[in-house]
């Protein structure tokens, strides 16, 4: 039986790729279990500062498995909570994520994305929460992400017929940060993650943590928040060196100290 996840490193790059090819890479244990070993696997590799997690051409990933999920009563799902303890890995990464989408992405598919920092899509990605049309309803985020990301309406108009959105829409809509062709969809999302990891890692950090402030509090205390971590980055080398390679016209050379 081939891998469900794939992960090789380019540079300072991580990359995931979803392999259920032929499930559409719908969401298992072993996949979700899979993701999460290799963002541990990344998160403790200092070399590497950005993850890119993508799935194939047809499919960034069909949601969680309906075959596995079929047969399950409330209480399998209650007393195991149902994939959660996987399934929040990407949630907990303390380094930059990016969702490289292709093809579906719907239901958990497109949770998983959302879960992510940014999502750049193929021009041919489709995302979407149809669970209303299987009898349930979004479980790992989407009634939240999506009217953070798209606003009420659109999430609403989503979650309520499960209808799909495309790539352009979703670029409007502000749930997508870039879209490219298809065929230049990975490499693209590798370039800028390499832009992204040529920085310092703890500013990186930092600045991850700092936007996500946005959405959990209110914003004089995002303000606070952001201003304790500009000070605080006074005390890294690593802002010593950026500015003063700037002074002297040259590249800085950072150490993520
Ligand atoms: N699960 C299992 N198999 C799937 C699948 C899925 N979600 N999606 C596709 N497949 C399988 C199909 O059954 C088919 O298998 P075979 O018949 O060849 O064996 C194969 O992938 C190819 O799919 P199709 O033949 O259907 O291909 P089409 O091009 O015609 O259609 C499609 C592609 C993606 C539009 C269609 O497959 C589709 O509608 N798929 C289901 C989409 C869906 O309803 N997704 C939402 C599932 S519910 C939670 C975490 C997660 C979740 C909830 C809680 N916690 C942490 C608490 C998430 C829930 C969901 O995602």
């Amino acid at each position: 039986m081939s891998e469900v996840v794939l992960h090789e490193i380019h540079d300072k790059v991580g990359l995931i790729r979803i392999n259920r090819p032929e499930a559409m890479n719908a969401l298992n244990e072993a996949v979700v279990r899979g993701i999460a070993a290799a963002v541990d696997r990344f998160e403790a590799d200092e070399n590497i500062a950005c993850i890119v997690l993508t799935g194939n051409d047809k499919a960034f990933a069909a949601g969680a498995d309906i075959g596995a999920m079929k047969d399950f009563d409330y209480m399998d799902a209650y007393l195991g909570d149902f994939i959660t303890r996987y399934w929040e890995r990407i949630r907990t990464a303390r380094k930059p994520v990016i969702a490289a989408v292709a093809g579906y992405a719907l239901g958990g598919g497109c949770e998983f994305a959302m879960m992510c920092d940014m999502i750049f899509a193929a021009d041919n990605a489709r995302f979407g929460q149809p669970e209303v049309k299987i009898g349930t309803l979004p479980g790992a985020g989407g009634t939240q992400r999506l009217p953070r990301a798209i606003g009420k309406a659109k999430a609403m108009d989503m979650c309520l017929t499960g209808r799909l959105m495309d790539a352009a829409e979703a670029e409007r809509a502000g749930l997508v940060a870039r879209v490219f062709p298809a065929d230049q969809l990975l490499a693209e999302t590798l370039k800028v993650a390499g832009t992204i990891a040529a920085h310092s890692l703890p500013v990186l950090m930092m600045i991850k943590e700092s936007v996500n402030r946005a959405f959990e509090s209110s914003l004089a205390e995002g303000l606070l928040f952001e201003r304790r971590a500009f000070h605080a980055s006074f005390g890294l080398a690593d802002q010593r060196e950026g500015m003063q390679a700037f002074l002297e016209k040259r590249k800085p050379d950072f150490t993520n100290r």
